[in-house]
């Protein structure tokens, strides 16, 4: 793929019926943890450097490097078109993203087969054998480009689990929820329905190496006090991994999603710490998907960035496979591409920042944190005993023994019963004929080859489509409404032709954010936004986060809205990215031709605010650079700069001018310029001049030769100095 080209869904959907991912099979793939250089430094929790990234945005000022820690890191993308998630996860992975979660559309979960076609979702995509294959082969050309392997993730969970997770592994979907516990609890699906459908779709999870996540962080997500319902979730990861490692899914594959119970304004790390060094205590030989909890995320990403860190210090202070990187997304229910990459850089940024944490501090196990965390592991165990006493899990969860939200052995009676007979699928569940038979190459339980003659499946059929994706029926769309031909065709103009629109999660939709500070209390200011937004032409106004600065001195206020117009691209004027050499040419020249400026302001201009800026070393000046000058103040007479500059033996004069007013920025730089060829010094100096007036093509019509305006930076004068005594150099 070429970086330089946007991503073609269109080609992507060509032949799909016949693409088979490179990665069928391929199963799960960590990152290359270790010791890693990037730059004069060592991560010792890193994984190897991208191909192609996005660094943090201050790493300017260290060379550029992007490192990238150990762990896997996730984004979960959820906005309910597939082709426009592609481009997301495209961004993604650029900023370390290698865990792609899609969330599939509401309900889907109760859908009792598989579904087909590429409908659009409602806070996800449908989950269809087109929409994973579309997908997997965006990420096998993305992967490439970043020169790191991506594992595609979706759910197992549900009525249709079995049927998912064999047409995830036909199409080299490589990691999964999947937690009978999870359709019990909170989509009502029958019980046992649940745990055979369980068994089959692990047995599928197990032959095709996927990473496995279980359910237990939706118990702290739904209780009333979450931080309570800590000795539950050993429970719930207990069985949900004991059921899979029997099954036989390898224990490295077996991830435990854990959450941390509370968040701050709870004394965060002091409830959350003892429950994660306790649950990696008592499943030493699992491993770790860390997320945070989306029960305190609000409108605010401030405060899930906060949030996020500080899970981020517990992962460092104890341990995480997977990072996920949900909070602004999946908790603020904007699930804008901004969102993902935001929290995709939040995770990398701490992460590489508290890189070998633990060699650095110890956790005091002597204190409450041991004796918290053996407290915890205490109730749990009572936990597990109190369910056999009940009869057992079926039991237990029919007397309303889960989620509730009493700090166990209390219970506060709040749990959510089920009944072992009813929910969705009850009664579905046939004990198998003695002649039956699945040929195929992974089956969960009795399977009567006997009845042939033969061991398996291979002498009777030959390659089942597990191992052979040739065999695959391939079903195309069937909506000739709501389906990805139609999508594209309605915003066709923004993929062929200059016309573009901002956008937060699909292609053209228009939307912005606006974020103000009204002075005034929070109805009136969610008010007046609304009529902000109107005045501004914008369509579908909308409110999406509010916060009090005071109860009547100020509100600050996001909304967003929809702008109803395109813009041409062919009609912008872009000006030319100003030249800039790296800091090591820079210094490589200088070291060898040492410069010397003469600076001021000019005529009666006495702003010289600008001008030290760009010549002090206090934010990025030519002075960094190694460049001496002689400051002359301001209001310097032209004469006087010239005369300076053929005193001291200079190379170059540094002039900054602010004031306008009939064109005398651009006359005095002609004065100083004739001056200079008077004098028989201007084919020996360089002359610079910088203002927030100043338009670079003007300044050098009037012979000068560079001209900076706003948002200079020392980086562009001296490589503009540089250049030009360069070409005197080389006349
Ligand atoms: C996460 N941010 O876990 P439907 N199965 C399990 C789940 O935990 C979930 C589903 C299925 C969270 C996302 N988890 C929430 C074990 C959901 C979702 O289609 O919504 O029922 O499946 O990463």
């Amino acid at each position: 793929m070429d970086i330089n080209k946007k991503i073609d869904v269109k080609e992507i959907l060509k032949d799909l019926d016949k693409y088979i991912s490179k990665n069928n099979g391929r199963g799960w793939v960590w990152r290359d943890a270790g010791a890693h250089q990037y730059g004069e430094f060592t991560y010792y929790q890193s994984g190897s450097p991208l191909k192609n990234s996005v660094p943090l945005p201050s790493a300017r000022s260290v060379n550029n490097i992007d490192p990238q820690p150990d762990c896997s890191i996730t984004t979960e993308i959820a906005s309910g078109r597939f082709e426009d998630d592609i481009r997301r996860m495209r961004m993604a992975a650029w900023h370390g993203a290698d865990h792609i979660m899609v969330i599939r559309t509401a309900g889907q979960s109760h859908f009792d087969g598989l579904i087909e076609g590429t409908t659009q979702g409602i806070g996800g995509i449908p989950v269809t054998r087109k929409v994973v294959r579309a997908q997997r082969r965006a990420l096998d050309m993305i992967e490439e480009e970043v020169g790191r392997p991506i594992n595609y993730h979706s759910y197992v969970s549900g009525v249709a689990g079995p049927e998912i997770a064999v047409m995830f592994a036909e199409e080299g979907v490589s990691g999964v929820h999947q937690d009978p516990q999870y359709n019990v609890i909170y989509r009502n699906i029958n019980m046992v329905r649940s745990f055979v459908d369980a068994a089959e779709s692990k047995k599928i999870i197990a032959y095709s190496n996927m990473m496995q996540l279980d359910g237990a962080h939706n118990a702290n997500a739904t209780a009333k006090d979450a931080w309570n319902v800590m000795p539950e979730l050993f429970v719930q990861h207990a069985i949900n991994s004991l059921f899979s490692e029997k099954i036989g899914i390898k224990p490295e594959l077996i991830l435990l999603s854990t959450v941390p119970p509370a968040a701050s304004p709870t004394p965060d790390l002091r409830l959350n710490l003892p429950y994660a060094v306790a649950l990696r205590d008592l499943f030493n030989k699992y491993k770790m998907r860390a997320q945070m909890n989306t029960k305190y995320m609000d409108s605010s990403t401030r405060e899930a960035t906060v949030t996020h860190v500080l899970n981020l210090v517990l992962s460092r202070l104890t341990s995480a496979d997977i990072q996920s990187t949900i909070t602004p997304d999946e908790g603020r229910n904007v699930p804008w591409h901004i969102y993902n990459i935001e929290a995709c850089d939040t995770a990398k940024q701490a992460l590489v920042g508290m890189d070998n944490l633990k060699e650095l501090v110890n956790l005091n196990l002597d204190g409450t944190l041991g004796k918290d965390a053996r407290a915890l592991k205490e109730r749990a165990i009572l936990y597990m005993e109190d369910i056999i006493k009940q009869g057992g899990y079926f039991e237990a969860v029919g007397n309303g023994s889960f989620v509730d939200s009493g700090f166990f052995p209390e219970r506060n009676g709040d749990g959510i019963p089920r009944d072992p007979k009813g929910g969705i699928g009850a009664e579905d569940i046939f004990v198998r004929d003695k002649d039956y038979l699945a040929p195929v190459a992974a089956h969960y339980g009795y399977n009567n080859y006997e009845q042939y003659g033969v061991k398996d499946h291979l002498e009777l059929i030959g390659k089942c489509s597990l191992e052979d994706p040739t065999m695959i029926t391939w079903i195309d769309e069937l909506d000739e409404n709501d389906n990805v031909y139609n999508r594209l065709e309605e915003t066709k103009k923004y993929r062929e032709s200059n016309l573009i629109k901002p956008e937060v999660e699909w292609l053209g939709d228009g939307v912005i954010a606006v974020d103000l500070c009204f002075p005034t209390s929070k109805n009136i200011a969610q008010a007046a936004a609304l009529e902000l937004g109107k005045k501004m032409n914008l369509e579908d106004v909308e409110v999406i986060h509010t916060e009090i600065l005071h109860p009547v001195e100020g509100t600050r206020i996001q909304f967003k809205g929809k702008v109803a117009f395109d813009i041409n691209i062919d009609e912008l004027e872009i000006p030319e990215e100003p030249e800039v050499m790296s800091v090591e040419e820079i210094s490589a020249y200088i070291d060898e031709h040492p410069i010397k400026v003469v600076a001021g302001t000019i005529g009666e201009d006495e702003h010289s605010v600008g001008l030290r800026e760009i010549i002090d070393i206090k934010h990025g000046g030519i002075e960094k650079y190694g460049v001496t000058y002689e400051y002359l103040g301001t209001s310097v007479p032209i004469e006087k700069m010239v005369d300076a500059a053929i005193e001291l033996n200079a190379q170059a004069i540094l002039i900054s001018t602010i004031i306008s007013h009939d064109d005398i920025h651009y006359k005095n730089m002609k004065k100083l310029v004739d001056y200079a060829i008077e004098k028989g010094v201007r084919d020996d100096l360089v002359i610079v001049v910088g203002g927030t007036q100043v338009t670079p093509d003007t300044a050098i019509k009037n012979g000068v030769d560079a001209g900076f305006g706003r948002g200079t930076k020392g980086i562009h004068v001296i490589t503009a100095i540089i250049k030009a005594l360069q070409e005197k150099e080389g006349k």
